[in-house]
């Protein structure tokens, strides 16, 4: 097995289709949309794309409810549409992964229609049936992800099925030898396509307790037991199973996204020499804001939680596996609100959040958007909760809990899933360039209208303006300039990670390669602080320390001049960062990035 795979030393680009680009004016992102966009992304500097499900699904949960792995659904395109994806973007040097939802289908998958018609037949073990509990009741008391039981009863079949999420995700049944077979020809059917990997949808959860028994709900969140459903062992042999059946060379990326996984098995699914999962998605880093009743329990987050988090999750996964680096994605708010400033330093904050994140060791996983600095949208009516989590989240409050509406709205619209499915900004045009202009006149009044509405930013704040703008008001220029430094750097691209001790919002890393060392520290807060104790110790042992990078070159916003800019607005020193004493006191949100060779 090649020691340095091509995922290890590249950045992945997170797409969710519905939002990046419509190509057809339906308002509804789409396959040619993708394609056009393929030189965006090289300029950028990604080597690879990751896609949202696009297969054909009744979108009760936005493609996350497949009824045919192997088409398209017409929302998006054909099947010759992504052919001619993937040979544009590997034309480009870009590698593509699709999003296999395997541990549910969608209930009007073929497999469930038969299995809840046919119990005798050939599908009738595809899924999870149960008879009623003895008091008529449903078989345990788990709770689905989506609120409510994780039971539906089927009139049909005079049975319930298990669910986690949806009632309309019924969940596969990979006890089943027949399962597992079909979902491998599956990915295989993707393979001889010409994609490149996979990231594979809660795929920790595709084997549950034999006996699906009851547990004691905790009091919290409704999803901080579900760990306790998963038979983790099983998990591992079947993944093991699936990789060898689809990849019997080693060229697959396989990105498991496992919430709640436990530590030992997150280790375990990635060591190189368990060829099951080549990375996994871990979440306690984006769960800092989530109060003791979970993600509709908004609190303050510590940046000194998020330090512990990131060193917890790099000391798991050093050695023989490797980390995803991930900020947020469709199912999490916008990283600039939630853990940046989003009004006085958009631009820093979003520069310093991505050099703290991606500069660890990992492959980076960038959502679409993010470059740009896009925010959350400001939800302040429950109709703006179209998502069926967040929908759910604010009815279940509401009508069950006896929430009053207006706290209700309060509790999910910050971590509201909506927040980041808004439509990527392209330019200042009508739908911030999103979509075509129906009526051709220019307005964007024409009938058609995106899916889900464009944020109101999106005339500032959009790809071609900060194309055009100089470089330090720029969050892209910004990200391209980060994601160079990376590719270029050897500690960055492939040192070992050890962490700073935080101090207070400062909080750091050195990584050290064999001939070279990287010292990131960042100031995540909008106050200016001196370099922590232990980076002073740090950088006191050499005097050849250079600055390879600091966000103290941006602008604070779009309107603000940054420090010691001249009458051009670009800053004196903007492309010699160089210049700077890597011991100066840190500007607020300023990331710096010190790199020296070893003698
Ligand atoms: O998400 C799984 C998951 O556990 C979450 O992060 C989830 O979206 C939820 O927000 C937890 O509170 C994956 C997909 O990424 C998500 O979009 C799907 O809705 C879900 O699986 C079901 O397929
Ligand atoms: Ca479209």
């Amino acid at each position: 097995m090649n020691d340095r795979p091509w995922w290890t030393d590249t950045a992945i680009y997170h797409i969710y289709p519905r939002s990046f680009q419509d190509s057809n004016g339906d308002g509804i992102g789409d396959l040619p949309g993708i394609t056009r966009r393929i030189p965006y992304l090289s300029s950028l500097g990604v080597g690879a794309i990751w896609m949202g499900p696009v297969f054909r699904s009744p979108q009760v949960d936005n493609g996350y409810d497949i009824s045919d792995y192997r088409d398209i659904d017409p929302i998006f395109g054909t099947l010759e549409d992504m052919d001619v994806l993937i040979e544009t973007a590997h034309r480009n040097g870009i590698r593509v992964l699709l999003d296999l939802v395997f541990n549910h289908s969608s209930n009007r998958h073929r497999w469930f229609v038969e299995s809840e018609h046919n119990p005798d037949g050939p599908y009738g073990d595809y899924y999870i049936w149960r008879d009623p509990a003895p008091d008529g009741g449903v078989p345990n008391n788990w709770t689905s992800f989506f609120s409510g039981p994780t039971w539906t009863w089927s009139p049909i079949r005079g049975q319930y099925y298990l669910h986690l999420f949806a009632p309309e995700q019924p969940d596969l049944n990979w006890e089943n030898p027949q399962v597992r077979n079909e979902v491998a020809d599956v990915a295989r059917f993707w393979r001889a396509r010409g994609v490149d990997g996979f990231r594979m949808d809660v795929i920790n959860f595709i084997s549950k307790v034999d006996g699906l028994p009851s547990i004691d709900a905790d009091a919290g969140d409704p999803a901080g037991s579900m760990g306790r459903i998963i038979d983790s062992d099983r998990v591992l042999t079947y993944l093991q199973e699936f990789r060898s059946r689809i990849d019997p060379d080693g060229e697959v990326v396989l990105v498991g996204e496992t919430p709640h996984i436990a530590p030992d098995d997150a280790r375990r699914y990635t060591a190189r020499e368990s060829r099951a999962l080549d990375m996994v998605l871990l979440f306690e880093h984006v769960m800092l804001d989530h109060g003791p009743g979970g993600r509709w329990d908004p609190v303050r987050w510590r940046p000194d939680a998020l330090a512990s988090v990131v060193a917890a999750h790099q000391r798991l996964l050093a050695g023989t596996s490797w980390p995803s680096l991930y900020m947020g994605n469709h199912d999490q708010p916008r990283i600039v609100s939630r853990y940046g400033d989003p009004v006085a330093y958009r631009v820093r904050s979003a520069a310093a959040l991505a050099t703290y994140f991606y500069l660890q060791r990992g492959t980076p996983i960038i959502y679409q958007g993010d470059e740009i600095g896009m925010a959350n949208l400001e939800i302040d009516s429950p109709e703006q909760l179209v998502d069926v989590e967040s929908s759910n989240a604010y009815r279940d409050l509401v009508d069950r809990q006896g929430v009053a509406p207006d706290e209700a709205l309060r509790r999910v619209r910050d971590n509201a899933r909506d927040n980041a499915r808004t439509p990527m900004h392209w330019d200042g045009g009508p739908h911030g360039g999103f979509m075509p202009d129906a009526s051709g006149d220019g307005d964007g009044d024409g009938d058609a209208h995106p899916w889900y509405p464009v944020h109101p930013d999106a005339a500032r704040w959009n790809v071609a303006a900060q194309e055009s703008a100089p470089a330090d008001r720029s969050v892209l220029a910004f990200y391209r300039r980060l994601l160079r430094a990376r590719r270029t750097s050897e500690p960055l691209r492939s040192g070992e990670f050890a962490p700073l001790a935080a101090d207070g919002p400062v909080l750091g890393y050195l990584r050290g390669a064999h001939d070279s060392e990287a010292l990131v520290i960042a100031n995540l807060s909008g106050t200016g602080a001196p370099v922590p104790p232990d980076g002073r110790t740090q950088i006191s042992r050499a005097t050849d320390w250079q600055v390879l990078l600091t966000t103290a070159d941006l602008a604070a916003n779009l309107e603000e001049s940054p420090d010691g800019a001249d009458e051009s607005g670009v800053a004196a020193n903007a492309d010699e960062p160089g210049q700077r004493s890597p011991l100066a006191d840190l500007a607020p949100w300023e990331a710096r990035v010190l790199v020296r060779r070893l003698a």
